[in-house]
């Protein structure tokens, strides 16, 4: 089956509006998150490289709604390929980059030019972002013996973060965050964008990803998980691997901390429409 077009998903939008059905009774919750954010976004680097044209056409159509939408993206691949012609290796850590001070400048670099990529490509569809300035979200070193010069994070001026969403800018938050004392840190972009949902207790939050949502033994995506009834046996299940697993275990730990009507879903750029706005969905639905 082919994916429905970006056309194909706007018409399913305003027919449903004009019918007043379910997209209405979305878009009537979302947008009752007035001055708020209605959904913070995390985008992986691998996305935000091959599908940035879909992945600007979806966010410009949630800001034309009037809807308010926060990015946060990571850079992973990237990294990977820039350091590399630097002559730096690519080593994890507990799903972290481990990242020499020689490091840092080409991960700022590169996360910056990585986001402007998609202002410039939301700008050529009739919208407006902006990376967050430098200081909006504050970082602290976590190990630098373990991990080199990587954080995790200390603060979110969440005055700032509210205040482009007021005057119409959709913010897009990287994943180089300075300190206290000034000095640049490397922060993993999931990490950045469970401690932006916690802070601005969004409606929904969204993971993009290359793969569409979460995927089961036979690689097809799980429709939804209701995590008071199927964790336990998710967690036992066979096809559910280490990394997944902990996924899980995070996405559990963030809808814990936030109200019983906050979701998380996995999905891809072209599916974010039609998992936000109709009951079938497109990708994987994680309720608490
Ligand atoms: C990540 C930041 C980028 C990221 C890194 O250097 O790869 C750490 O691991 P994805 O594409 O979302 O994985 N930082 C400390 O998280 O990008």
């Amino acid at each position: 089956m082919t994916e429905p077009s970006f056309r194909d998903q706007a018409s399913l939008l305003l027919a449903n509006l004009r019918e007043g059905r379910e997209v209405r009774a979305y878009l009537d919750q979302f947008s009752a998150a007035d001055e708020g954010c209605f959904a913070v976004v995390k985008v992986g680097g691998a996305l935000m490289a091959q599908e940035l044209e879909t992945l600007a056409d979806r966010l410009a159509l949630l800001q034309a709604l009037g809807l308010r939408p926060v990015i946060v993206f990571g850079a992973g691949p990237q990294l990977d390929g820039r350091l590399g012609a630097a002559g730096i290796g690519t080593e994890r850590r507990d799903g972290l980059r481990v990242t020499p001070a020689p490091a840092m400048p080409i991960v700022a670099a590169e996360t910056a030019r990585t986001g402007l990529l998609l202002v410039e490509a939301m700008r050529a569809r009739g919208g407006n972002a902006v990376l967050v300035p430098p200081g909006t979200i504050t970082a602290r070193l976590l190990d630098a013996e373990r991990y080199g010069h990587v954080g995790e994070v200390a603060g979110i001026d969440e005055e700032a973060l509210r205040g482009l969403l007021a005057s119409g800018m959709v913010p897009l938050i990287g994943c180089a965050h300075l300190d206290a004392e000034a000095r640049l840190l490397n922060v993993n972009a999931d990490d950045v964008a469970r401690q932006v949902a916690l802070a601005l207790r969004p409606q929904k939050i969204v993971f993009l990803t290359g793969t569409g949502g979460m995927l089961d033994g036979e690689g097809r995506i799980v429709d939804s998980i209701n995590l008071a009834t199927d964790l336990e046996g998710l967690r036992a299940a066979d096809w559910v691997h280490g990394g997944m697993a902990l996924k899980l275990d995070q996405i559990a730990q963030l809808l814990s901390e936030l109200p019983l009507s906050s979701s998380v879903s996995m999905t891809d750029a072209n599916n974010l429409v039609r998992e936000l706005f109709t009951h079938g969905g497109a990708g994987t639905l994680i309720r608490q």
